[in-house]
């Protein structure tokens, strides 16, 4: 990395050595620009993650740490790698670093549901899953869960243990066209529950399908200063631009108080820490120091009754590695950012007001133990504020303050290469958009007038926004 970015540097003052010889020897013939100095590259904009950036574009972009890492971190995030990659499996069992799966679980490994450390895909068990709540809130302000099934269906369990139930997905098409004729068609879905083993869901039963995101560059993100979040924010619109932006206060079961919420696609968990262990807990069946109980309902008695991995599941040293290794992945370098129609793509995004959420730059502050992370100039292209994205993506479930037509804007770093680390690309919550064209048109709400002015520009104009988006 270090001799990456030297040949950079080096690369760029040739550059100005060539510009000052090639004006000084050919005065008179017509001046071909230097990629420099196309108008709208700014220098340095391809380093989404600063001085960390990963110079790959290989369906590994998301899986490399991040430079600058002492010895002893660097060793952590491979231990840290091989409890996130490998299968937990059932308790008792020879592997007892990795037994307790279960005994109701969504996935056997983090990497289930987030391959090569990439996107899920809109599929049982390869990364979609549902948060079930009643309505009523608890006294932290969260979701209230389902008596019989808890706050998350969990679609498998070990052999002898009776599974939750499983659920399935209907679209709809919704055909459309643009002005020049171009059609397109966005497909709703619908969700329908089957072999509920453990009785009715509570009637009026709310649930949120979630897709797990890519692990890029999220330490980066949990370093930025409070403050410059809430700048951004602007709940009532003060000024009056459409957009309001809104914090999402979280229960943060580490201090077991309220803090700001940035993980998750309603910004409904406010760092790593709590985040891996939840995912432990919820989608494995894993326990550890944090969450202690294993995860059944009153009802559940054969999940209760399980013989378990342990007290706890996964001890806080291993707990520790996981959650590093959540924190230093890096984030790729950005592809073609130098090119005409990345350029005007980039020119067209700000128009057509997309970076009002999509905020471009970040400074990250000094305050995070892993020194590599602080003071990084970052381009997440999010703000990490939860934002009205209207009725057609809301999911009818509150996440404490978030609504239910609230999502936090979703960072497009990295967003290019979905395709390239996970062979889709299934884009939104719940993954409805097949590509990045459909989650554009699905905007709505405060994003209503972005969506018009995408509807309203030509082929040409849609194809560089595109290019662009998918330069990040
Ligand atoms: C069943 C699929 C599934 C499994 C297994 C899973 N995750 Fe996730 N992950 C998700 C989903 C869905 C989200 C978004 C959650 C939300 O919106 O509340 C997520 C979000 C995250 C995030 C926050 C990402 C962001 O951009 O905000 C982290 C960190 C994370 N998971 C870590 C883990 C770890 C560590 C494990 C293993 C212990 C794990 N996940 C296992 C589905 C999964
Ligand atoms: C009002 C805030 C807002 C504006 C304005 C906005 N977005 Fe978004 N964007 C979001 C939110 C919130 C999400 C996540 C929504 C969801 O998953 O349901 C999102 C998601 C996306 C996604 C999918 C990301 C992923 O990884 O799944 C893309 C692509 C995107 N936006 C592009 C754009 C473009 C291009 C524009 C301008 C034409 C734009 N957005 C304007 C808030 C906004
Ligand atoms: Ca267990
Ligand atoms: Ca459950
Ligand atoms: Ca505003």
């Amino acid at each position: 990395m270090t001799e990456f970015f030297t040949l950079m540097r080096y690369i760029f003052r040739l550059n100005i050595l060539f510009f000052v010889l090639f004006f000084s020897c050919k005065k008179d013939s017509k001046i071909e620009p230097l990629s420099e100095q196309i108008p709208g590259y700014e220098i340095g904009e391809e380093l989404s993650a600063g001085i960390r950036t990963i110079n790959d574009e290989s369906s590994l972009a998301f899986s490399y740490r991040i430079s600058g890492l002492s010895t002893v971190e660097g060793g952590n995030f491979f231990t840290g790698n091989s409890f996130f990659s490998q299968n937990w499996v059932e308790a008792p069992s020879s592997t007892s670093a990795r037994d307790g799966l279960g005994p109701l679980f969504n996935s056997r490994s983090c990497s289930g549901c987030h391959l090569n450390d990439g996107r899920g895909e809109p599929f049982s068990a390869k990364g979609l899953l549902l948060r079930l709540s009643t309505g009523s809130t608890g006294s932290s302000g969260e979701p209230m869960p389902d008596i019989n099934y808890g706050g998350q269906l969990q679609d498998y369990a070990l052999p002898n243990i009776t599974s939750e139930g499983a659920f399935s997905i209907f679209y709809t098409e919704i055909p459309g066209a643009f002005a020049d004729g171009e059609v397109y068609s966005l497909r709703a879905p619908t969700y329908s529950f089957s072999n509920l083993n453990y009785g009715n869901m509570q009637s009026g039963i709310l649930f949120s399908p979630r897709i797990g995101q890519q692990m890029i560059g999220l330490g980066l993100i949990e370093n930025i200063s409070i403050t410059d979040i809430l700048t951004n924010a602007d709940e009532t619109d003060i000024n009056m631009d459409g957009i309001s932006g809104k914090a999402n206060y979280v229960y943060n079961a580490l201090t077991k108080t309220t803090d700001l919420g940035r993980f998750g696609w309603k910004a409904n968990v406010p760092n790593l820490y709590h985040q891996t262990a939840g995912a432990f807990i919820g989608d494995l069946g894993i326990t550890s120091w944090l969450f202690k109980d294993q995860n059944c309902t009153s009802v559940q008695n054969d999940c209760q009754n399980a013989i378990t991995g342990g007290t706890p599941e996964i001890d806080s040293i291993k707990l520790n590695y996981v959650v590093l290794y959540t924190k230093v992945l890096g984030v790729p370098i950005r592809r073609n950012y130098k090119d005409e129609e990345v350029l005007k793509g980039k020119y067209i995004f700000k128009n057509a007001g997309c970076d009002k959420c999509h905020t471009s730059k970040f400074v990250t502050s000094n305050n995070s133990d892993i020194a590599a992370l602080n003071n990084i100039i970052i381009h997440p292209y999010s703000d990490f504020l939860v934002h009205d994205m209207g009725i057609g993506l809301s999911d009818n479930r509150a996440d404490f303050l978030a609504k239910s037509n609230e999502w936090r804007t979703q960072p497009l770093w990295g967003i290019g290469l979905i395709k390239t680390v996970n062979r889709h690309t299934y884009l939104l919550h719940d993954g409805r958009a097949r590509n990045i064209q459909e989650a554009i048109l699905w905007h709505g709400g405060e994003a209503q007038m972005s969506r018009d002015y995408y509807f309203k520009l030509n082929k040409k104009e849609r194809s560089s926004l595109l290019k662009f988006i998918e330069s990040l």
